[in-house]
């Protein structure tokens, strides 16, 4: 899954046009890398981040998932919390709801049912401008792995059945490194839910934390962890480099389906 975002320059005054064509090819890019599956958000969940009021989001994102629609039927997710983006986004085409507040928002359950549409249920800890303050659980995966099946179950409990969903224990979103880490190394327990399970690691903080890195010099250790994370079981996996990931991945690929000695 290639990560598309489309959060604008609020400096520019003809911001809009120049960041929606910027969108567009930069997903144009990550097609022809080889992404099988576009993610396209237009508000920043970082930690810290502010909130996007919803005109402003369905503006970044709706004009890029018609232009891609255009060119290409690549599948497409639509990065959001909000009832109002998930529907204009399905209207406009995508194939999959990424819901970092696991349909959580008000209103976001009944619009998510109401499209058809898969969705991702993601686990985060508070909210993404408090979430790294102070992260606290007493046993991470135990605790996120029962959030996980609560939403799994009101989610079905409104309509949107089980072959629909898809699982991620959301790295980097109220956890701490070792929470990170040890979320990671349980990865298999995520798989007895049963469902697809979802990992997005790349050039997050954990990373930069290990290496004492910047964002841009995560490469290595983002195609390490994705690496990781699909020896332990993670079906998709949401990356900034795609050429990179997928040929790492294909080493993986190989030893997996590699016929028993
Ligand atoms: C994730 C996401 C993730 C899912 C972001 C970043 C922050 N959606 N959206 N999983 N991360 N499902 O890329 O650093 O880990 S935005």
């Amino acid at each position: 899954m290639g990560v598309i975002n489309t959060t604008p320059d609020s400096f520019s005054d003809g911001g809009q046009f120049i960041n929606t064509q910027d969108a567009v090819n930069h997903a144009r890019r990550l097609i022809d890398e080889g992404s099988d599956i576009l993610d396209i958000g237009g508000e920043s969940t970082r930690p810290g981040a502010a909130e996007v009021p919803v005109e402003e989001e369905i503006k970044r994102t709706i004009p890029v998932i018609q232009a891609i629609r255009n060119f290409s039927d690549i599948p497409i997710s639509i990065d959001t919390s909000k009832p109002d983006v998930m529907l204009a986004a399905a209207e406009a085409g995508v194939d999959l709801i990424n819901d970092v507040w696991a349909l959580r928002r008000e209103g976001a359950l009944e619009a998510a049912a109401k499209t058809g549409l898969p969705v991702c249920l993601m686990h985060m800890q508070g909210d993404p401008q408090t979430m790294q303050d102070q992260p606290e659980y007493r046993n991470v995966v135990l605790e996120v792995r029962h959030f996980l099946q609560e939403r799994i179950n009101v989610a079905q409990s409104a309509g949107i059945s089980h072959d629909k969903l898809l699982i991620d224990p959301g790295f980097g979103f109220g956890k701490t490194l070792q929470q990170n880490l040890q979320l990671l190394n349980a990865l298999p327990d995520f798989k007895s839910l049963g469902l697809p399970l979802l990992v997005g690691l790349s050039r997050k903080s954990m990373i930069g934390l290990i290496l004492d890195k910047p964002v841009e010099q995560r490469l290595y250790g983002s195609i390490s962890a994705a690496v990781i994370a699909t020896m332990l079981g993670a079906d998709i996996i949401r990356v900034h480099d795609v050429t990179e990931t997928r040929e790492a991945l294909a080493i993986v690929q190989a030893l997996k389906e590699m016929p028993q000695a």
